[in-house]
């Protein structure tokens, strides 16, 4: 197959708001410092369901979603020479170039290399390596996952121990690494810190597995769904609340306050909800609190709070990709997962083959789906 055009399975976003076509899609090999992976596994992270919906600012259709994939490395362009046939990878949306402002900073871990074609779907060079029903389909993320094969820049992707099963560590890839760097990176907690979570789905339940690894004193979850509550405590939570059922007249922010006597000294938003990212701003300690936003919120939406909030000393951050960069330090987190300090087959609820993804959809919008699955 090396440098031939592969036919092969994909499911197709050919519009915003429809299901995803199972059908056959045409993969051109890498170019020049391209990869061509074929992928064995890949989650389905909300943030796929949320540029299908069209609320997505950079959505463009039709595309490839996914960026939740594990694979092996089927064939390399010229010029590779971090990854080789044969090696098992992980896709990475946020690549990490070595050499661009942004990697050489030691501030961050996004990198500005390709940034620019990523966001509008296409190759570094400008175009599209899959076609099906005779046009282009665009690529998302710099991933595409939902592909049985698909190509990415060399500088997204890195080889992961070959022993690491791979319908499991395809989470790493986004949801899982997004909760437990944003605390251990990017908020890099201190031990004896109290820390409250919005939101436990598979990013919020690795936060409070982040802040769990750091030492985190008090743990609080905080979801409006009641059977959060019993998954919060299983990754290590201390408290759990649910703001819908608090006593008249007291605010989830209020609560927080009373728990931790006087304010939280990291909260993390992990919904995605700009009301929430309010209230998890405010229900930061006086002086010094920090609230990291993670969740992604859709188009038009904007946050507020009194600016007095930052005045008196509360710090409003974000994270992506959990801060981590994704080609130095992504085998040392699966190498903490296969040592057990990672938790990452619990997340999984669900499995699917790809030609059932629109099930792996559907679940996710259910209370009782943290992961699912796909087999590709
Ligand atoms: P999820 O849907 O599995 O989890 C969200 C949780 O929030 C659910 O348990 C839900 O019940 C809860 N929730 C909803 N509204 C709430 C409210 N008002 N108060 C409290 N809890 C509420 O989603 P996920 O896969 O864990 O992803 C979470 C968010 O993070 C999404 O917005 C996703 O797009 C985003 N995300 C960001 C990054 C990043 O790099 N920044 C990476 C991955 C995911
Ligand atoms: N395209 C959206 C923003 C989407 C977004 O914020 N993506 C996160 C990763 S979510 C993973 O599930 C991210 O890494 N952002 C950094 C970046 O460079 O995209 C919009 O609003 O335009
Ligand atoms: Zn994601």
């Amino acid at each position: 197959t090396v440098g031939k055009t592969i036919t092969c399975k994909a499911a197709i976003a050919w519009g915003a708001g429809q299901e995803l076509s199972y059908e056959d899609v045409e993969v051109a090999p890498p170019k020049a410092h391209e990869v061509r992976i074929q992928i064995k596994h890949t989650g389905v992270c909300h943030t796929d369901a949320y540029t299908l919906s069209g609320k997505d600012p950079e959505g463009a259709f039709p595309v490839i979603l996914g960026h939740e994939g594990a694979g092996i490395v089927e064939s390399v362009g010229e010029g590779v020479t971090n990854v080789k046939p044969g090696d098992h990878v992980i896709a990475l949306y946020t690549p990490e170039c070595k050499e661009c402002k942004f990697c050489k900073s030691g501030k961050t871990n996004l990198c500005g290399k390709i940034r620019a074609t990523q966001g509008r779907g296409v190759m570094p060079d400008g175009t599209s390596r899959f076609r099906a029903r005779g046009q282009d389909i665009l690529h998302f993320m710099g991933t595409s996952t939902f592909s049985q094969y698909t190509v990415v820049a060399d500088i997204s992707v890195v080889a992961v121990q070959p022993e690491a099963p791979m319908d499991r560590t395809c989470l790493l890839g986004c949801g899982i690494t997004t909760g437990y760097g944003a605390a251990t990176i990017t908020a890099n907690v201190e031990k004896g810190s109290t820390v409250a979570i919005f939101g436990a789905g598979c990013v919020g339940l690795s936060v409070i597995q982040g802040a769990v690894a750091n030492g985190a004193s008090k743990i609080i979850a905080v979801d409006v769904n009641p059977s959060k509550e019993e998954w919060s405590r299983k990754f290590g939570a201390t408290d759990f609340v649910n703001p819908s059922t608090l006593p008249e007249g007291q605010s989830v922010v209020d609560k927080l306050i009373e728990l931790t006597d006087g304010g939280c000294d990291y909260t993390f938003d992990c919904t995605g909800n700009v009301k929430v990212m309010r209230a998890a701003l405010e229900a930061c300690h006086k002086g010094w609190g920090q609230s990291i936003i993670i969740g992604v919120a859709a188009a038009g939406q904007e946050i507020s709070t009194r600016p007095f909030m930052l005045v008196t000393g509360r710090v409003w951050r974000g994270s992506a990709f959990g801060g981590v960069k994704g080609r130095s330090q992504l085998p040392g987190l699966v190498e903490d997962y296969l040592n057990g300090k990672i938790k990452v087959d619990e997340l999984i609820t669900h499995r699917k083959k790809l030609a059932e993804i629109n099930e792996a959809f559907e679940v996710m919008h259910q209370g009782d789906c943290i992961r699912a699955v796909v087999d590709m």
